[in-house]
């Protein structure tokens, strides 16, 4: 290797793991209404939040339209769009979940990990090395795929002679493809994984989607985006190479710095004005918030001096992590050593919120606060009881036709209530300033006698309000543009003293005492959180009607919630910082998926 050109040498990657990401169920939030109503399918359909396509089918696409657009716009070029509304996430959430059970059921390990509503994160190295286990060298085309570590019999036969799917490169190296070596073997079962849990969802929940296979997370999203919809693609060997002649390092020299996950938005700007020797130009006609001035990421890894110190240099600074010159050094080279997450039974934290033109009198607030109150208590039943109502009655229990009692898998110990109150001059520039307020949450939450609804007002009146009026102590003179009421500091049941979650009888006797003992202290802290907003937050606030209040939606699954700091988050957790970018004519900061619509409002405004 010549030194001076390459003063760094590939940093070591990590083969030894077989990881598959179920990248980005296909049209999701449209294959949802799909397979509620499947007469959809055929026609052009697109899902609005506010004045947006959030998504659209297919069809819909194959008519011009796209992800992100004005409806009007989509309405233009396909005035036969049939268009829902998508301001519940409820239904997602539940088809998001019911995908994420189904995967995670073929686990092993429990490592198995959602991004978002649509992507899931599986590392399947033991199923694979066990599986390596069980292959006849001479006899691949007639194999056996065993899903189960004790019943050898629940599997399915495959070829293993040849790797399911597409790969990169393609086509495929045939002799490659015949190689036998452990890690092409690995992914060659992984492919065939693959393909079954394809198939499997499909046939089983009626969704279609892409897979990528590979070694990490990192190269297991990327490569799976090759060959969407419906599909999947497999990195094939080698790995590594001296002259960088290996496939992954050609895989990723191919893609724009600004498209690798973990590599922010910010961050990928210090790459390109470092690189290019000048500030990128920004073209905000391209959704996105592309940029003209494309860096690819084999001309910042050829870059005279680059390496892990020059990046540290330049990356380094008040806010970002230690060592963020090695971390994107890794990515640029197609390593990541983070970990598929083990999957969890309970949110972190749930949390429902609205956005508000203008919310100016206590009134409205309690109103508002109703709602998002009842919509909260709808949450934490659906997603923190036990939904298990099949359950066999403990023996202490009159036997009967009475139905057993459902159960709390885990309890928020404290309420949050969050406002952002506009600034008092009345500009329209937006604050990203939210101060909150907390308090422990009330036993009666969690009572299954009472009446939901009585449970809700109890909720606003006892605690809200009080925590409303902590928050602005004022009567009057304050504006606000967004509540947020939040449940947050998850304890798992079954993991309280004496297995409360195990027996069910017992929890519900002892629930009173359990609930005792999580009294927290008021931090009664005002907390200035400078969280990362999602589009509808710069999109032109809508009156909201006589809605619920719609819970946090989500960010664009593939490029705007990747930065150093925020990496692999899942939905139900506390949106980190993200990479912000600052509009010209207000100043407003938003991540950059959400500048076309943004400077599309001031234009119309
Ligand atoms: P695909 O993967 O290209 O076939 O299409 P989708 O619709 O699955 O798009 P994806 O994977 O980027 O996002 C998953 C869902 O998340 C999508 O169906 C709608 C929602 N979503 C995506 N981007 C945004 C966004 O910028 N704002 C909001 N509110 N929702 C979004
Ligand atoms: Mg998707």
């Amino acid at each position: 290797m010549d030194g001076a050109r390459h003063p760094h040498r590939q940093p070591k990657r990590q083969l030894d793991s077989t990881i598959l990401h179920f990248v980005s169920t296909d049209c999701f939030y449209a294959s949802v209404f799909e397979n509620e109503t499947p007469a959809l399918r055929s026609l052009p359909l697109a899902v609005q939040q506010k004045q947006i396509v959030v998504t659209c089918n297919y069809e819909a696409r194959r008519r011009g339209l796209h992800k992100l657009q004005l409806i009007k716009d989509a309405k233009k070029t396909c005035p036969d769009v049939v268009i829902v509304l998508g301001e519940d996430l409820t239904r997602f959430r539940n088809a998001s979940k019911e995908l994420f059970n189904l995967l995670r059921s073929f686990s092993w390990n429990s490592r198995c990990e959602r991004l978002g509503f649509d992507e899931v994160f599986m590392d399947v190295s033991d199923i694979v090395e066990h599986n390596l286990g069980l292959l006849n060298a001479h006899d691949l085309a007639n194999s056996y795929f065993c899903l189960s570590k004790n019943d050898p019999t629940v599997g399915f036969t495959f070829d293993a002679s040849e790797l399911a799917g597409h790969t990169y490169p393609q086509p495929p190296n045939k002799e490659l493809d015949a190689s036998q070596d452990s890690l092409s073997l690995r992914l060659r079962l992984a492919s065939h994984l693959a393909r079954y849990l394809r198939e499997q969802l499909e046939s089983e929940k009626g969704y279609t989607c892409a897979v990528g296979i590979s070694t990490n997370k990192l190269l297991a999203k990327l490569v799976g985006n090759l060959h969407k919809p419906n599909d999947q693609t497999t990195l094939l060997p080698p790995y590594s190479s001296e002259e960088d002649l290996d496939n992954v390092t050609s895989f990723m020299d191919g893609h724009e710095v600004g498209k690798i996950p973990g590599i922010g938005f910010k961050i990928a700007n210090k790459l390109r004005a470092h690189v290019l020797q000048r500030p990128a130009e920004f073209d905000t006609a391209l959704v996105y918030g592309g940029t003209k001035e494309d860096l690819l990421v084999a001309d910042a890894r050829r870059h005279p001096g680059m390496g892990p110190d020059m990046l540290e240099q330049l990356l380094s600074g008040p806010g970002t992590p230690h060592g963020i010159g090695p971390k994107i050094w890794g990515l640029l080279n197609g390593c990541d050593d983070a970990e598929v997450g083990q999957a969890r039974e309970v949110p972190k934290q749930i949390s429902i919120e609205d956005s508000y033109l203008r919310l100016d009198t206590l009134g409205e607030v309690i109103r508002e606060l109703r709602m998002l109150a009842k919509s909260l208590l709808a949450r934490l039943h659906t997603d923190l009881l036990d939904n298990d109502e099949e359950t066999p009655a403990p023996d202490d229990v009159v036997p009967g036709p009475t139905t057993v009692p459902r159960r709390w898998l885990a309890y928020p110990k404290t309420i949050r209530l969050s406002t952002r109150p506009r600034p008092p001059d009345g500009s329209r520039n937006r604050s990203f300033a939210r101060i909150s307020r907390s308090a422990p949450m009330p036993n009666f939450v969690f009572s299954l006698k009472e009446n939901k609804d009585t449970v809700s007002e109890r909720l606003v009146t006892e605690t809200l309000v009080p925590l409303f009026h902590k928050l602005h102590p004022e009567k009057s003179g304050w504006n606000l543009s967004l509540m947020n009421v939040a449940a947050t500091n998850m304890a798992d049941a079954a993991s309280e003293k004496g297995g409360v979650g195990r027996d069910i009888g017992k929890m519900f006797k002892r629930q009173d005492d359990v609930l005792k003992q999580w009294r927290v202290e008021d931090t009664d802290v005002m907390e200035v959180e400078e969280k990362m907003e999602e589009v509808k937050a710069v999109l032109p606030a809508i009156p909201n009607g006589d809605k619920g209040g719609s819970e946090d939606l989500p960010t664009l699954s593939q490029e705007a919630k990747h930065s150093v700091n925020d990496q692999w988050e899942s939905e139900d957790e506390d949106m980190a910082d993200g990479d912000l970018f600052c509009c010209d004519q207000c100043g407003a900061s938003m991540p950059s998926f959400a500048m076309v619509a943004h400077s599309r409002w001031h234009a119309q405004s």
